[in-house]
């Protein structure tokens, strides 16, 4: 289904203005104006409820510590509504911000989710907000916004869920902008002739989401931001389980303590490779070329006993208590670390995926400690193992139980599954984006260095496979420089998943992009560095800036340079030669 700009203007026109911009949030928050600005015939197939309108007046509504956009307090227009397809009993809810009437700057911002659910409740939200953009979430007709795809996949045991697989994997963003820019047209009574700019900002499968808006509606953004997009995901939502079968294969379960010891001292070994001693590994690429992981065998660890409460991507969370632990790095520690370092690669040793950045946190490989035995032991990863029972086994199970007969070859093998079932829904790696660049659109991308989730060259291989595909006859250089004009990608050094690391917390994280898109959309002002902040640690506050891939930074006399480096480069570069088709 697709919308164009024309389509949604005559929508416009046909109403009625309703609201004046010196009108008083009191006075135009109302259910009855909300009715009269839905835009009813916004799209073939899509039915808006109007009983359904709920509204409220929230002052001085206040944000702080945020990744995604700088601290602020404001007043807004709370709406829901919900809208349903022609011909189906479905329900789909839909929850929208209106700043102010004087705050408004003719802005729409769409924003996605994380893990299986696409939305983030309301943290998203006030990031637009304060942009002066209406904001906007969907539930995808999952039943509420607190509810996730895997709550309604499988239907039954054996029965696929595929309409709701569709709305999470690219339908229920693009209904959400669609609508929500429609709606925000009419709310405040915007000219035909004025543009009402329209972004996304998601991380994660809110990265994904974005991604699955650029590939597909190349008319719907002008300005997508992405962070650590869950792209390939037939590949990535396998991957976390590949630790667990290192350890199972080598029949040695690490303790906690010593894979932690083991990134401790990466980041301690890498850090000044960057020319700058800040504890950050500003330059993973070069801890890959000159930093050995059996330098840390003999070393010793040692770590309080604790007891810590991880949040999962469902949303629920799950305690584990951890002995005290002292010990000091085994030939086996350090051979688990760097078979996972190397990342999946088949019985016949082809290359299937790639892992997470040297520095990173190994936590998709903890093991749990069995009190009875004193030993350690498998603990799969519900990350991965949950994908695997809903969407390739049809079952309706929070995880396998077990990991009897997986191999590496298995691990593929589900890759090859999950791509093949899923290739036009959720793999959201279509590299010819040249729909979206002639429309204009703009996007940014980042990606932490050191994510511990969803591994950073991932970002850079779909970022080279779009140069490559879109200009396959420029130079290196030259393409690297057309593709700039309208995409770019930036690594956050020292960043882990979606956020700055609690390990490496002096890098500055990009905490200001919908600002940075802003000004590029709306003035024309491309950047050529990421404005960066510290966000925590004794550094708070510290402005700084990030290198455009595929420059990368380095320290001289305390000034940082971006700079290209070959060798740097081609420790980013993959051959996925365990697949025949090939891997974007
Ligand atoms: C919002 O905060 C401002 C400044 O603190 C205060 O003057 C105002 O009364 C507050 N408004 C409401 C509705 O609480
Ligand atoms: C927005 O409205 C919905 C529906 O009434 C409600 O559940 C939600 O708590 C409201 N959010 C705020 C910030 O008022
Ligand atoms: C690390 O040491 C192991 C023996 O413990 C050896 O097999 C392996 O090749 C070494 N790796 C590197 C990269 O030096
Ligand atoms: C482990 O080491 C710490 C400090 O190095 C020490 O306080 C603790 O008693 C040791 N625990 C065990 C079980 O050896
Ligand atoms: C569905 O499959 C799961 C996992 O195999 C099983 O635990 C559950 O009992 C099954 N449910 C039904 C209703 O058969
Ligand atoms: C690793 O470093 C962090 C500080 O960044 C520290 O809190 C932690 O205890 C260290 N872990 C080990 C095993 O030494
Ligand atoms: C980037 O940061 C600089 C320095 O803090 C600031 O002057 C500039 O306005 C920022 N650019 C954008 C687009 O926000
Ligand atoms: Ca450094």
């Amino acid at each position: 289904m697709r919308v164009s700009r024309s389509t949604l203007a005559a929508a416009a026109a046909s109403t009625l203005p309703l609201v004046a911009q010196a009108a008083s949030l009191q006075s135009v928050c109302t259910t009855s104006n909300v009715k009269n600005a839905l835009p009813l015939d916004v799209a073939e197939g899509i039915e808006l409820d109007s009983s359904s309108v709920t509204t409220n007046v929230v002052t001085n509504y206040s944000v702080t510590d945020e990744n995604y956009f700088p601290d602020a307090t404001f007043d807004f227009c709370n709406v829901t509504l919900a809208y349903s397809h022609a011909g189906k009993d479905d329900r789909v809810l839909l929850e929208i911000w209106l700043p102010t009437p004087d705050n408004f700057q003719n802005r729409w911002l769409s924003t996605g989710g994380g893990g299986f659910a696409i939305n983030s409740q309301e943290s998203s939200l006030p990031g637009g907000v304060m942009y002066g953009a209406a904001a906007g979430q969907t539930d995808a007709g999952f039943g509420s916004f607190s509810n996730q795809l895997t709550s309604v996949t499988p239907i039954a045991n054996g029965t696929n869920n595929l309409d709701a697989i569709y709305m999470f994997g690219y339908q229920a963003i693009h209904e959400l902008g669609v609508i929500g820019k429609a709606f925000t047209r009419n709310f405040f009574s915007v000219a035909e002739k004025s543009k009402v700019y329209s972004y996304y900002q998601g991380c994660s499968e809110g990265g994904r989401d974005g991604w699955s808006q650029a590939q597909r509606f190349a008319e719907d953004l002008d300005g997508v931001i992405i962070g650590a997009p869950a792209i390939r995901y037939g590949q990535q939502q396998v991957n976390h389980l590949f630790p667990d079968v290192v350890e199972h294969t080598m029949g040695y379960y690490p303790p906690t303590c010593e894979l932690e010891k083991i990134v401790n001292l990466t980041i301690t070994a890498c850090d000044g490779l960057d020319g700058k001693k800040d504890g950050v590994v500003s330059r993973t690429d070069l801890c890959k070329l000159h930093f050995n992981v059996n330098s840390t065998i003999g070393k010793p660890y040692s770590c309080a006993a604790s007891s810590s409460t991880e949040m999962l991507r469902k949303r629920t969370s799950t305690t584990s208590t951890v002995p005290a632990q002292n010990g000091t790095i085994s030939a086996k520690g350090a051979a688990a670390a760097a078979k996972m370092l190397d990342g999946l690669k088949d019985s016949q040793g082809r290359r299937a995926y790639f892992w997470y950045q040297p520095s990173a946190g190994f936590d998709d490989a903890d093991a749990q400690y069995n009190y009875e035995t004193g030993k350690w032991e498998l603990s799969i990863t519900s990350l991965s193992g949950e994908w695997v029972a809903r969407f390739l086994n049809l079952e309706q199970a929070e995880n396998i139980y077990s990991l009897d007969d997986v191999t590496y070859d298995t691990l593929v093998q589900w890759m090859e599954l999950g791509w093949n079932r899923y290739g036009d829904v959720l793999q959201t790696t279509n590299p010819d984006l040249t729909p979206f660049q002639q429309a204009g659109g703009k996007i940014l991308h980042y990606h932490g260095e050191s994510d511990n989730s969803i591994p950073a060259a991932s970002s850079v291989h779909y970022h080279e496979s779009v140069r490559k595909i879109m200009y396959p006859d420029l130079s290196f250089e030259d393409s690297n420089k057309a593709l700039a004009d309208w995409y770019q990608l930036y690594l956050v050094p020292g960043a882990a998943h979606c956020s700055p690391s609690t390990s490496q917390p002096n890098g500055p994280f990009p905490q200001t992009n919908l600002a940075v898109m802003i000004d590029w959309v709306e003035k024309g002002n491309s950047p050529t560095t990421l404005n960066a902040t510290v966000l925590s640690g004794d550094h708070k506050g510290e402005k700084g800036e990030l290198c455009a891939w595929p420059q990368r930074p380095l320290w001289k006399n305390g000034e940082m340079d971006c700079v290209f480096d070959q060798e740097s480069f081609e420790t980013w570069q993959y051959e996925f030669d365990a697949y025949k088709l090939p891997l974007y």
